[in-house]
């Protein structure tokens, strides 16, 4: 198939979870065409079957705002029409569902007939979706998909909560490499981040507020205080400054590490005890599945759509939202009981496996193949 994929370029779940799927699909002989602003952060291989289209946002000194909702639907009127696409696959519902159905509606004018699918990823209906100023054209454009999906069924169940959608939503969970996401034993790595033997917990987000980063060092200081820990924080965001200050009150600096935006996050992986993701809300956690790959236990809040991956005692453990309390008395009980976390890390594996890119990709492939049927 000639499919086109649609999605954010930049670090975050939803422009990863597309980007691997469009790696997959090249993989398996499909040809793929990304239609992004920029080259998103996984693209970077070259791969015969994979094609970039940049979507070019001209500005104007009239507009304060640049019409990128416009920008976007052309290109992709473009790419279909030149690149012959077979459908349009976009991944986060604003905008990238109603500049979809622009799309569509123009190229039929030229009789041309390409279904899209909507991914639903988590904000985009829980925060950002919900908000009034947004949610007519949401609600229209995600009915108006040929198929909708959302990555797990809490995020199903929020959007049927949240908006009067009239079709079927098929949950197709995310998905991990188990390749590029196994354990690797790297001595040199963990010795420069942990030199005296100590634990090494990790947390992986935009560190935006929805992600409760504070609480990740409050769970910290917990489990320093009971035995020698470094903290790693992958990635950056808006939050930064009040977790630095947070660090700096409960006098932990020299054991927290804020390692930046990391590309070979199965590195950073491999090195860890335990994955910190204590967030608000989660659709499913795509980095606490790839910690499981990599044999990391991960302590978790039960938002969302986590249950549907942490299963306590078995990948790790969960507590409510904001108490850290009872997140830190299991990751001091699991990182002091050896036969325990042995037991827990063959867990956290185990369930990665039935996230296995192999068992997934096929999913969407049966659903494009319906939609182009039902055309
Ligand atoms: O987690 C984020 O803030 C990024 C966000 C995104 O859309 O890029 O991630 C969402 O999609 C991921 C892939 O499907 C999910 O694994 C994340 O759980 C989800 N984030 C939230 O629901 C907060």
């Amino acid at each position: 198939m000639r499919i086109g994929i649609v999605c954010y370029p930049t670090y975050g779940g939803s422009g990863v979870l597309a980007t691997e799927l469009g790696k997959a699909l090249a993989d398996k002989g499909h040809m793929v065409h990304f239609i992004t602003y920029q080259q998103p952060v996984r693209l970077n291989a070259f791969h015969a079957n994979i094609y970039y289209h940049e979507v070019q946002v001209p500005t104007y000194p009239l507009f304060d705002f640049p019409p990128y909702e416009s920008a976007l639907s052309s290109t992709m009127v473009d790419v279909i029409l030149n690149q012959k696409l077979d459908l349009l696959h976009v991944h986060y519902a604003i905008p990238h569902a109603s500049t979809a159905y622009m799309a569509k509606q123009i190229v039929a004018k030229q009789g041309r007939v390409v279904p899209f699918i909507t991914t639903l990823h988590g904000t985009d209906i829980t925060l950002v979706g919900k908000d009034k100023t947004y949610a007519p054209v949401v609600t229209f454009s995600i009915n108006e998909s040929d198929a909708i999906t959302a990555v797990s069924e809490n995020l199903r169940d929020e959007t049927y909560k949240s908006f009067q959608i009239e079709k079927e939503i098929s949950v197709i969970y995310n998905f991990v490499d188990t390749q590029r996401f196994s354990r690797r034993n790297l001595p040199h790595f963990r010795q420069a981040i942990a030199p005296n033997g100590e634990k090494v917990l990790l947390h992986v987000s935009n560190f935006r507020k929805v992600k409760r980063v504070p609480d990740v060092v409050k769970i910290f200081k917990q489990v320093r205080d009971a035995m020698p820990a470094k903290l790693l924080l992958v990635g950056d965001g808006p939050d930064r400054p009040t977790i630095e200050c947070l660090c700096r009150e409960l006098g932990i600096c020299e054991d927290v590490r804020f390692v930046g935006k990391q590309e070979q996050l199965e590195d950073v992986m491999s090195i860890s005890d335990l994955f910190i993701l204590p967030s608000e809300y989660e659709s499913f956690g795509l980095a606490a599945l790839e910690a499981m790959a990599s044999q990391v236990p991960v302590i978790s809040s039960n938002a969302g759509g986590l249950p549907e991956i942490n299963i306590p005692g078995v990948t790790g453990y969960m507590g409510d939202v904001g108490d850290t309390d009872t997140m830190a008395k299991h990751a001091i009980h699991l990182l002091q009981d050896e036969a325990l976390l042995a037991r827990v890390r063959h867990g956290a594996w185990e369930q990665a496996q039935r996230f296995h890119i192999d068992n997934i990709i096929p999913q969407y492939e049966a659903l494009y193949e319906q939609v182009l049927q039902n055309q």
